[in-house]
């Protein structure tokens, strides 16, 4: 996407009426010039008194443009939606939620922003903070002490500005923050009474070109020199292609990589697509764990070279157990600029004989410049076939993705998620935005926010995103569809509906097997039935279209052409495929306790 020139989707704009010239100016006015200078297209949100000033400014003086509202039923699905939005088009949307308890609802989409390191500008209010100033019983409960630190240990940033001026400033860094690597999300708290304080005229806007983020640093030289000469020694090298950017440049720069090396390539579900599936140095089919396959090219590389990997050290422990690693490692990460001390989402620590402190895709160009093309044995995996269509008369995880992929041969299709169970051989990955990856916090809900997030991005790119989704996941933040609906940002979500909480049934039942308990029991707690959620028509009555449920292929793939078609013209579409429960996802690279 950051190859092609930006442009603004045309979803259905709220114009609002003209308000008179020579009005006096208010606080908010201010702040709402400074996130138009910030140049954030769209704030998704959910309404609240403690940002009324703010709301009425982006209306009446701002007319609902640059940026547009996208009004949300739950401020998890605002969050998810700028998230969702970053990851297709690598551009920054804001999010706005109110005083504490906004807040509140928000935290699990801003934690998966954090750990998917997705910058979003979270904006939210509190206060009065001059109580005397405040309204009796509700603006007392809705204001609280360092509201940040809600949220301070997993956004880059927080700041609650005193002034007019501070909250300018605020603005300016926030956005800088959020934009450097490693990304994350920030968050301005902006006091009501600020907000609503007259202040004569407009003070001047700042110049956001002048508080930029900078550009990403390349690696130290000498660590490229090492690392070139552990490459070039190197029989049998392995790239682990992890974070990187959705440009097509950056995408042949890998593949430029790897086939320079004459390295085997190893890709992960987690993050997006890094790199071809089906090229023949991709050693094995992406997983959430690393699959035997692998685990096995991993053993048998002596130098690996892992770009932004997320959890190295967990990969290297599947791949080498409690043993050395008897490979050398290149680790390509600037990560640990965001490290502290309450998340855990900087995993296990890897070994790294070469440490270059940078983003992956700032260290391809400098270690391609660095090495000469291998003379070493060519490798030539064999590509796994993807999944086929099959008959019969149940659905399964694979015989969906067998319809899936016939319906949508040859179609530019973006998967913004598959479900737990996906095995990653069951669909290849050919460009960078053929697959957006997963939520970074593993949070269950967060998979219709972040579709409508990135379809919002791709909408008129000529692509279709297409999600592939849990049940629960899917009925946890449901009510997302509506602003899907209500501002056209077509989407096709296939609910994978077994169901069940089933990854929580796959623990039940490894823990019953471990106490030598009933295995039978496993359901209790976990099922979703009785009564079957008619997930159609939970679409339905958002203004989508809902098909199903479907409970074969053969349905499957009649009901995904007729939602392609009508999602071609702009729709919203969910199918409700009932799939039998179990998981054809490869566990064996997790290490000790399988699962998520
Ligand atoms: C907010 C949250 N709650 C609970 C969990 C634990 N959890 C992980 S996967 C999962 C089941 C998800 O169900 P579904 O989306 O239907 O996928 P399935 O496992 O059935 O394929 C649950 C409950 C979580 N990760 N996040
Ligand atoms: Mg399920």
């Amino acid at each position: 996407m950051s190859d092609e020139p930006r442009r603004e989707a045309s979803i259905r704009s709220e114009t609002p009426v003209a308000m008179s010239a020579g009005h006096e100016a208010w606080g908010s006015d201010a702040i709402a010039a400074c996130v138009r200078a910030l140049d954030i297209p769209y704030l998704a949100l959910n309404p609240g008194a403690s940002y009324r000033g703010l709301h009425d400014s982006l209306v009446n003086a701002l007319g609902n443009t640059r940026p547009q509202m996208l009004l949300c039923i739950h401020e998890e699905s605002a969050v998810g939606i700028a998230h969702g939005y970053f990851k297709a088009s690598e551009r920054m949307m804001g999010a706005v939620v109110h005083s504490n308890v906004g807040l509140m609802h928000a935290t699990m989409a801003i934690f998966n922003a954090w750990c998917d390191r997705v910058p979003v500008l979270v904006l939210g209010a509190t206060g009065p903070w001059d109580a005397s100033k405040r309204r009796p019983w509700i603006d007392w409960i809705h204001t609280t002490s360092d509201q940040g630190a809600l949220v301070r240990d997993y956004t880059k940033w927080d700041n609650q500005p005193g002034s007019i001026a501070a909250a300018a400033e605020a603005l300016m860094r926030a956005a800088q923050i959020a934009n450097t690597a490693p990304r994350g999300p920030v968050y301005v708290n902006l006091d009501a009474a600020l907000q609503e304080a007259s202040i004569g005229a407009l003070p001047p806007t700042p110049d956001a070109s002048r508080h930029r983020a900078p550009q990403s640093p390349p690696p130290a030289p000498e660590a490229v020199r090492d690392a070139a000469r552990l490459l070039a020694d190197a029989r049998r090298p392995l790239i682990l292609a992890g974070r990187g950017g959705r440009s097509e440049r950056a995408w042949r720069a890998r593949i430029a990589l790897a086939e320079t090396l004459g390295a085997r390539v190893i890709t992960d579900l987690k993050m997006a697509a890094a790199f071809p599936t089906d090229h023949p140095l991709h050693a094995a089919p992406p997983g959430s764990f690393p699959p035997a396959a692998a685990l096995a090219a991993l053993r048998d590389a002596d130098v690996i070279l892992a770009l932004d990997w997320n959890d190295l050290a967990g990969t290297l422990k599947g791949a080498f157990g409690a043993g050395p690693v008897t490979a050398k490692v290149i680790h390509v990460s600037c990560d640990a600029h965001v490290h502290r001390g309450w998340s855990m989402d900087y995993q296990g620590l890897p070994v790294a004989d070469v440490y270059l402190l940078c983003e992956a895709d700032a260290a391809v160009p400098s270690l391609l410049d660095a090495i000469a093309p291998a003379t070493r044995e060519p490798v030539n995996n064999q590509p796994y076939d993807e999944a086929t269509p099959q008959g019969g008369d149940v659905l399964s995880l694979r015989t969906l993705a067998g319809a899936f992929n016939a319906a949508t041969r040859g179609l530019p299709i973006t998967l913004t998620r598959v479900p737990l169970g996906w095995n990653g051989s069951f669909r290849h990955f050919r460009h960078p935005l053929d697959y957006l990856g997963g939520d970074g916090g593993a949070g269950v809900g967060s998979g219709l926010g972040l579709t409508i997030g990135a379809a919002l991005a791709l909408k008129g790119s000529g692509r279709i995103p297409v999600a592939l989704m849990g049940d629960g996941d899917f009925l946890v933040g449901a009510t997302a569809l509506w602003t899907a609906t209500h501002y056209r940002i077509p989407c096709l979500v296939i609910v994978c509906n077994n169901r069940a909480f089933y990854n929580d049934e796959l623990h039940q039942e490894r823990v019953a097997k471990q106490r030598g308990r009933p295995v039978e029991n496993k359901w209790i707690g976990q099922r979703i039935a009785e009564p079957d959620i008619d997930i159609a028509a939970i679409a339905r009555a958002q203004g989508a279209e809902g098909f199903g449920p479907v409970t074969t292929p053969v349905e499957l793939g009649a009901a995904i052409d007729k939602a392609l078609a009508l999602t071609q013209e702009g729709g919203v579409c969910v199918i409700d495929a009932r799939v039998l429960p179990g998981y054809d996802s490869d566990m064996s690279g997790a290490p000790t306790r399988p699962g998520r």
